[in-house]
């Protein structure tokens, strides 16, 4: 795809002009006098949006709608060229309908600002689903990858410092890349990526980017996860990981899959985290975007802009009566955490916490008994108390809150096969 105009821009009123090469000096239309200057591309790189997502039973659509809306004004109030999703679009293979149409209202605000995207499937992403479409998106300058075809899918860009290629490597598996090429090694996850890289005939002189969405481990440090990424990325297994020196030929390479922002290895080759924290395991982190600004070779900037949630994810711990006091109240319809310190266990705690935090999503205690659960059982003693009277205490010291009728079944089910109780029990 070869272009024959270069990107310029309004030093005043910030308008951006397609110019074709070799004009010479031209004038802004709208502001009188103003000359255009060169402008050098400019990405935004996000990824694990995990559309339809919800936080402990709670949706959070309306955050992320909120979140992509913020993101849509960035691309704007800075000018962005290029906007670039490193995969795990949706957060399941079949997503819901409010995600597909928060996806399709998303793409449609970025295509109206004549950004062009580049989004590649991640592992929690259906390939047909986000396949879909994929050509109709193209004239809208919306580019999908969603399913490794044999080729490394590659956009060539153009600014006042020459050419700039994007390439697009949709989540693989080693098992993917061997049928394409059944004749290469290819044992583990690294091997893939490095053979996928190989055949695409990368030319190293030029300003190269590449989008993946694979678990990169540096050389003596792995990424630092966030705690939501899921059981497939907590569980990795060394055939899985990706060494960041596969990426030598790349003078950016946008991550997903990483929850947590944060470099590996070289600044360069970064996770830019997901947009919103996607668990409890998140209250202390911060979410951002990361903005590249593409110099000649070599010369990159890149920075992060922080994000600011619609309702931010806090945990909150002392006893109820404090936590409670109106004084003590901030920021009401945030997502609350909470965590009681008081002695006894109190009946539906976590609703007369959603009288004053709506938003509440969890709540359990830290006190002498959850501290020392095997002291407290073993202090009580059985006495004459019944097995459901045991099994709730139990489980209230060591969960913090009651157990559920359909939880006792189970327990009762298993204590009747194991000959704990009999059947009158
Ligand atoms: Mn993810």
């Amino acid at each position: 795809m070869a272009t024959d105009f270069e990107i310029y821009f309004c030093p005043k009123c910030g308008k951006k002009y397609r110019v074709k090469s070799g004009l010479g000096k031209i004038k802004c239309s709208g502001c009188k006098d103003v000359f255009l200057k060169k402008k050098s591309l400019t990405f935004l790189h996000t990824a694990d949006l995990h559309l339809g997502r919800s936080l402990c039973d709670m949706e959070l659509i309306d955050d992320q709608r909120y979140i992509l809306r913020q993101i849509v004004n960035i691309v704007k109030e800075k000018g962005i060229d290029g906007v670039i999703i490193g995969g795990d679009v949706y957060d399941r293979a079949v997503p819901g309908e409010a995600a597909v149409k928060l996806l399709s209202d998303f793409l449609a605000e970025l295509a109206k600002l004549k950004v062009k995207v580049f989004m590649i499937s991640g592992n929690h992403d259906s390939e047909e689903r986000l396949d879909y479409g994929s050509s109709l998106f193209e004239s809208n300058r919306i580019f999908i990858s969603a399913k490794y075809n044999g080729t490394l899918e590659k956009h060539t860009m153009k600014d006042g410092d020459g050419e700039l290629n994007v390439y697009l490597l949709p989540f693989i598996k080693a098992s993917q890349v061997k049928r394409f090429y059944p004749e290469e090694n290819i044992n583990s996850y690294d091997d893939a990526v490095r053979v996928v890289l190989s055949k695409a005939g990368i030319d190293k002189s030029k300003r190269n980017i590449l989008v993946a969405h694979q678990f990169v481990t540096g050389r003596r440090t792995r990424p630092v996860m966030s705690g939501s990424e899921g059981i497939a990325a907590r569980s990795v297994g060394t055939v899985e990981m990706v060494g960041a020196d596969a990426f030598e030929a790349f003078d950016y390479v946008a991550l997903g899959h990483i929850h947590s922002a944060q470099s590996v290895d070289r600044y360069e080759i970064r996770y830019a985290g997901s947009p919103l924290k996607y668990s409890l395991s998140e209250v202390n982190s911060s979410k951002s975007v990361t903005l590249l600004t593409m110099g000649r070779k070599g010369a990159i900037t890149i920075e992060t802009i922080p994000l600011k949630p619609l309702r931010d994810l806090r945990h909150i711990k002392g006893e109820i009566a404090v936590l409670l006091r109106k004084e003590n109240i901030t920021d009401p319809n945030d997502y609350i955490y909470v965590t009681l310190t008081d002695e006894e266990i109190r009946q539906d705690a976590i609703g007369i916490f959603r009288q004053s935090y709506p938003y509440t999503v969890r709540l359990d205690y830290d006190n002498s008994h959850t501290r020392e659960p095997e002291n407290s059982i073993i202090d009580t003693g059985a006495g004459d108390k019944t097995f459901e009277e045991l099994v709730k205490e139990f489980y209230a010291a060591m969960y913090g809150n009651e157990i559920t009728d359909d939880e006792m079944k189970v327990m009762e089910e298993v204590a009747r096969e194991a000959g704990v109780i009999n059947e009158a029990g």
